[in-house]
């Protein structure tokens, strides 16, 4: 007998998803120092990273969409659409302008006070993310970014003022976006310039060591200060398909897998996997750590895991790998259409994940992103029709409701970019998520003007039916 549609919890969390850098602007205001997105040019993912701010170049994080000036009419707006949560960053050099600063910025620290409070006005319960590919620029000039254990300390001690100074206000934090990107994308997700490409597995395993080791104190950390706070960790997690039955791409695909899933196993199980251990003794790989790190880690792990979703890939045993910010794309797959950008659009690859990590895990799992970016018109009546958008989302949320009568876990869900936000791939504003229109171009011209678009209306009607409307 087929189940009606009908599994969302009564408290389940719909909400959107920002990150500081993509959204702020207001670079250098407040008191803000430098951050890595700041200068970067063409997108945090791949772009030219320029170590300073070279006069006569665009840098989108700059202005971004003036979320620092406009969150109050932007939150308006979410309130409008239903939001119960909202899922941004905090921009670390905001607080520690240069990271190692001895005392925070108390300017950075009451603009989040204001933006906390405006989100709880209207009941939307804020989740956030700690670090969002967003470190402070000068822990990577001074220190070279994670592979030095110094910023284990540098974090904590930013770790404990957020948490200190917010604890009546946010429950649900992350310790760091797609951690599993260290592998792909080192500089954006790790501040690690990489110079040397015979040594870099040592560098990322090393770095992965520390952000392991300061994941374990934030999650003792949000367990001391916040009774019943709960600390996620976060991954990009695209599955990847065999492209063929042949047991090579099978075996392949899966330690492919395991490359990222090595991640939610230290900060979940709190131990290092087996498997991990050939793979350092191949490449001759020696993690330096300090004698009480792996009790440490086995000691605090995190409570829930966040996850990014937009598309799945396809690897062929021998092919290279491709970095960028969902993981590897690989080979084809012909059975799946693709967006403008050529992500292949897989909503059952959803299902699929959530039941994997749920298996895997035990632990809630949190949809922290899931969205469509493409191309947005105005028709002649001043709208925007995004039905490809409406679709996409529709059919991802129809298998979320599978994974959830399949029994997994699934606290909530975070459409990414509610109002359209800069590009972490491209630096462009043409790659748009959101249900919000904001008129600005990719060479940062606009009224920044904020519309509703067709999407608008649908995501509402889902939230206040608690996803029976889809
Ligand atoms: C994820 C990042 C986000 C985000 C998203 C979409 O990897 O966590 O910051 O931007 O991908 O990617 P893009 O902006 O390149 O379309």
């Amino acid at each position: 007998m087929p189940i009606e549609r009908q599994a969302f919890p009564d408290d389940f969390l719909w909400g959107g998803a920002i990150a500081a850098n993509q959204a702020e602007g207001a670079w250098n205001e407040g008191g803000k120092g430098p951050a890595i997105s700041d200068v970067i040019r063409n997108g945090i993912v791949g772009g030219q990273f320029d170590g300073e701010v070279v006069e006569g170049h665009y840098y989108a994080s700059h202005e971004a969409i003036d979320f620092y000036h406009r969150y109050k009419e932007d939150i308006a707006l979410f309130a409008e659409a239903g939001l119960k949560c909202f899922r941004t960053s905090i921009a670390w050099s905001r607080i520690y302008p240069n990271g190692d600063d001895e005392v925070p910025n108390e300017k950075g620290l009451q603009f989040y006070d204001d933006l906390f409070d405006e989100l709880l006005k209207y009941g939307i319960e804020p989740v956030i993310t700690i670090s969002h590919f967003e470190i402070p620029l000068h822990l990577i000039t001074a220190y070279g970014g994670w592979k030095n254990r110094k910023l284990i300390d540098f974090y904590t001690r930013y770790v404990e003022t957020i948490l200190t100074r917010y604890k009546d206000k946010i429950k649900y934090w992350m310790n760091f976006n797609e951690i599993n990107h260290f592998h792909t994308i080192p500089l954006a997700a790790g501040g690690i310039l990489i110079e040397d490409e015979e040594t870099k597995l040592q560098t990322i395993y090393q770095a992965s060591h520390h952000v392991f080791v300061a994941s374990a104190k934030a999650a003792k950390l949000c367990h001391d200060i916040i009774p019943d706070g709960m600390m996620g960790a976060m991954l990009s997690l695209s599955p990847i398909y065999p492209h063929t039955c042949h047991p090579d791409d099978i075996f392949e695909s899966y330690q492919l897998r395991r490359r990222s899933l090595f991640y939610s196993d230290v900060m979940i199980r709190g131990v290092y996997p087996s498997y991990v251990k050939r793979i350092w003794h191949e490449h001759g790989i020696e993690v330096e750590m300090e004698e009480g790190d792996l009790s440490f880690i086995k000691e605090h792990t995190v409570d829930y895991l966040g996850f990014s979703y937009y598309r799945s890939s396809t690897h062929q045993a021998g092919m290279p790998i491709l970095g960028n910010t969902g993981g590897i794309i690989g080979k084809d797959n012909p059975y799946l259409e693709k967006t403008e950008w050529g992500w292949p659009i897989d909503p059952q690859g959803l299902r699929y994940v959530c039941n994997e990590l749920y298996d895997r895990y035990n632990i809630p799992l949190f949809i922290v992103e899931n969205g469509f970016g493409g191309k947005d018109e105005f028709n002649a009546n001043g709208e925007i029709e995004d039905s490809d958008r409406i679709e996409y989302i529709q059919k991802h949320l129809i298998k979320i409701n599978e994974a959830i009568m399949d029994g997994c876990e699934i606290i909530g869900y975070t459409w990414w970019g509610p109002i359209d936000i800069v590009s972490a791939g491209t630096g462009e504003m043409e790659k748009r998520y959101g249900f919000i229109h904001v008129d600005k171009d990719n060479r940062g011209k606009g009224t920044l003007n904020r519309t509703k678009k067709k999407s608008f209306q649908w995501y509402k009607q889902v939230i206040e039916s608690n996803g029976k409307s889809i």
